[in-house]
């Protein structure tokens, strides 16, 4: 089996803690790469594929409403990785391959940070997951930061039913957050840290900003 991990140019993924903002972002991302005539494929995880999408359910469900009994954290990691196993032959290789640009809402970072920091599993657990069952890595990683609160409180904001992980407390999100931002500080090369605590047009400039950057640097290694 190959356990080559392969960083696409095209791959972008987004990620962040709730409320960070991710749909705004991933919405100027796609009018931007549209705009210079590119096929943009916009997709999330946990998902991305029909039965991905059952799989997220089975992950943010909470756990009374499905089988009455807790998903303990070693079952949640696998059902995030065998979504993202399905995500990645289904729709991300196939889209690369015939030269789309893939705009990922969340990739394998969120296991790390949720999984790994949140829930303690071992990080060296998901790094041989990610080699063995998923082999990619996106190019570009737009990381959008915001304090806990505010980000939790734009999402409460909305009247919806907070899912199984939007129930944990504060100190899982800070682990979460602390996570995103060491693996941002240890990659520079991919991570580009956006400050989500702006208001929703200054977020879209600075992601603007930062995935032109990314491609005019392609272009020049092109
Ligand atoms: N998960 C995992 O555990 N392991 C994994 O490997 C993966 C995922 C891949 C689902 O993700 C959950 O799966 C997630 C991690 C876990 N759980 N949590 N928590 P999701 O992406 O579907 O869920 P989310 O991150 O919680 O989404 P979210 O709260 O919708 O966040 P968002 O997409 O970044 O926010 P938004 O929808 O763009 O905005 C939320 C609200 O804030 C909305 O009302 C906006 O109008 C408002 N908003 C957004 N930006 C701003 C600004 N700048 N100012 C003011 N208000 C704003």
């Amino acid at each position: 089996m190959n356990q080559a991990l392969l960083r696409h140019p095209r791959f972008v993924s987004l990620e962040g803690g709730e409320g960070a903002g991710k749909t705004t972002a991933i919405n100027a991302i796609r009018d931007l790469l549209r705009a210079q005539g590119h096929e943009v494929v916009l997709t999330r995880e946990p998902g991305g594929t029909p039965l991905a999408e059952r799989i997220r359910g089975l992950v943010l469900t909470p756990d009374a409403e499905i089988a009455g009994e807790p998903l303990s954290p070693e079952a949640e990691l696998l059902l995030v990785f065998a979504a993202r196993a399905q995500h990645v032959r289904q729709v991300i290789r196939p889209a690369l391959q015939r030269g789309a640009f893939v705009v990922s809402d969340r990739f394998t970072d969120s296991s790390y940070a949720y999984q790994g920091a949140g829930r303690g599993l071992d990080p060296q657990w998901i790094a041989d997951l990610e080699k063995r069952a998923v082999g990619l890595q996106p190019g570009l990683t737009l990381l959008l930061d915001v304090d806990v609160a505010v980000g939790r409180a734009r999402a409460n904001g909305r009247d919806l039913w907070p899912d199984r992980i939007e129930t944990e407390q504060d100190d899982f999100f800070q682990r979460v957050r602390a996570q995103f931002r060491q693996r941002a500080q240890n990659d520079p090369q991919r991570f580009s840290l956006i400050d989500a605590s702006q208001d929703q047009a200054g977020v879209a400039a600075q992601v603007r900003g930062a995935v032109s950057h990314w491609l005019e640097q392609e272009r020049v290694h092109e």
